[in-house]
């Protein structure tokens, strides 16, 4: 860390696709804050820990030099600046967040004689992700001239500025809406916690292992339910079987009542009506379904 500085500090997007969901994963890992009047920090007000407020292409820089500790931005502008600047130290990634899910695609428009990924040869690809297509225009032996644009790609083709794009893509409305359509998929991305490449001293380590193990927990609660019942203990092998149980599931005696047994279970996959159903019938009941907020292993 920083010698001048004993608090750690994470960058996220200041406003954009990743903004919400960032500060709110901070959240769910337990970080509560308090905003700078400039609104540029976002003080930790029960950790050592301060947010930087920034635009997503800045996250890589801050990091390669130690503004930061830590980031939360896409794989592909981190990636995409590892490749642009290979001599410098790069940020590593410590772990995928599983939001700001895409994917950087080449696309055609529609009805053009580019079928094939070797049809790209000696053509013009239009692109804000440089770096990322060269790399992957090397990998597959090809060899086109690239266009960097900064924003609207997907007109490109049309102002004959270039045979084909690459760009991000989620939905695919975006394309379909510029008579475009995907021709292959260069890199899948989504949001990755990245660590700075000069965060290497013991408190730093820990301070970033700690927070890095909150944010795992706050994930890894996600899309799991705690399925609890009662039921009498003669049914209990035909309700484990119909579990979705991602572990074996806790088994506790009830005071007075023998045949009795109430039972835990973590669930990954839905429980929906119609499973409750099928336990019901099986004998159980007092169903109750809770999401899980966090959890530490
Ligand atoms: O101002 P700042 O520089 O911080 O923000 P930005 O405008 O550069 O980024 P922003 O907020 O648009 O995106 C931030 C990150 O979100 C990206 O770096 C990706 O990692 C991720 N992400 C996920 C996306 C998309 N999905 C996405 N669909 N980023 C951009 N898009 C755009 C894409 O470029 C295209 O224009 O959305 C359009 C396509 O969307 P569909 O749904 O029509 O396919
Ligand atoms: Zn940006």
């Amino acid at each position: 860390m920083n010698e001048n500085r004993d608090r750690l500090r994470i960058a996220v997007q200041k406003s954009g696709r990743l903004s919400e969901v960032s500060l709110d994963l901070l959240r769910r890992a337990g970080l509560v804050f308090r905003a700078s009047r400039d609104r540029l920090f976002l003080y930790g007000e029960n950790l050592p820990v301060d947010v930087l407020l920034v635009r997503d292409d800045d996250i890589p820089g801050l990091l390669v030099e130690g503004s930061c500790e830590l980031g939360i931005v896409g794989r592909n502008v981190l990636d995409e600046q590892r490749l642009a600047a290979p001599e410098q130290p790069a940020p590593a990634e410590v772990r995928a967040l599983g939001f700001g899910g895409c994917r950087l695609a080449i696309a055609v428009p529609d009805g053009s004689a580019i079928t094939a990924v070797s049809d790209l040869a000696g053509l013009r690809i239009a692109t804000s992700y440089p770096a990322l297509l060269a790399d992957w225009l090397r990998q597959q032996g090809i060899t086109a001239e690239i266009v960097v644009l900064n924003g609207s790609v997907e007109i490109a083709p049309r102002l004959g500025k270039a045979h084909a794009i690459c760009d991000l893509v989620s939905s695919g409305a975006t394309l379909a809406a510029n008579q475009l359509h995907e021709l292959v998929t260069v890199m899948r991305s989504e949001a990755v916690l990245a660590v700075s490449p000069r965060a290497q001293t013991a408190a730093t380590t820990a301070q970033i292992e700690r927070l890095r193990a909150r944010i795992g927990g706050a994930l890894s609660g996600d899309g799991v339910r705690l399925l609890m019942l009662q039921a009498p203990r003669s049914a209990l092998p035909a309700i484990t079987q119909l579990l979705p149980a991602r572990d074996v599931p806790s088994v506790l005696s009830l005071d007075g009542r023998p045949e009795d047994v109430a039972m835990q279970a973590l669930c990954t996959t839905a429980l929906d009506w119609q499973h409750l159903e099928e336990l019901k019938r099986l004998g159980a009941h007092g169903l109750m379904v809770l999401n899980v907020e966090r959890m530490l292993a």
